[in-house]
């Protein structure tokens, strides 16, 4: 089955394509098929988001549809920035990083509770128009640290550190980050519905 990818952002390209290894599926990238991927998030959830850009490039390619809304929940800035995670600061992930950072100055170890969350959407649509839609969800807790570490992923990874690991994500391997990541998370219960649609798909 081919299976298009609504995501312009580099680290989510990389790590779904790990995610879905093994799949019957084809992946295709927007710019594989000249289509831009650049889709106003208008939505006020995650899921919302995930859809409007899974949605948006299944009408536009007639092809399944996988997208990926995430963010990050601060427990001290209450749940910020949230759904709004990419458009937290203009500029760069660290220049977003850093503002995190200094929101958080002078806030104790045991108020810096954090977790991705990640909001996949598969949209499948047919001949006649309609779609079947999908959606998965993955969390993954951690805490902001008080410096960045680790060169590895990509966002807010260098600020987001795992007990479990005595690591931020940036210090994992990309191996390991989609072991245990919110996308991992959204990948693994995604998977078994790829599989069922390719094996539909197939002639
Ligand atoms: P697309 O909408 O094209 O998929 P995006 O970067 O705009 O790409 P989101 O709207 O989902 O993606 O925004 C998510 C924000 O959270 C963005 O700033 C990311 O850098 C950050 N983020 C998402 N997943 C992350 C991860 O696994 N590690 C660190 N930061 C992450």
């Amino acid at each position: 089955m081919r299976l298009l990818l609504a995501t312009h952002n580099q680290g989510k390209r990389r790590e779904w394509r790990a995610l879905l290894e093994g799949l019957d599926v084809e992946l295709l990238l927007p710019d594989d098929l000249g289509l831009h991927d650049d889709i106003e998030e208008t939505g006020e959830t995650y899921t919302e988001n995930a859809l409007i850009k899974a949605r948006a490039l299944a009408a536009a390619s007639g092809l399944p549809t996988l997208a990926d809304d995430s963010g990050l929940e601060v427990d001290a800035l209450d749940g910020a920035p949230g759904v709004r995670s990419a458009r937290y600061h203009l500029g760069t992930d660290e220049v977003r990083y850093r503002a995190l950072l200094r929101a958080l100055e002078g806030v104790p170890l045991e108020r810096r509770g954090a977790r991705f969350r990640c909001i996949a959407a598969l949209v499948l649509p047919d001949d006649a128009g309609t779609s079947r839609e999908y959606i998965t969800e993955g969390v993954c807790e951690g805490v902001i640290s008080f410096e960045p570490r680790g060169e590895a992923g990509f966002g807010y990874d260098p600020v987001f550190y795992l007990f479990e690991h005595s690591c931020t994500m940036a210090q994992l391997t990309e191996a390991e980050k989609n072991r245990i990541s919110h996308r991992a998370r959204a990948a693994q219960a995604m998977r078994p519905i790829l599989e069922r649609e390719a094996r539909l798909a197939r002639p």
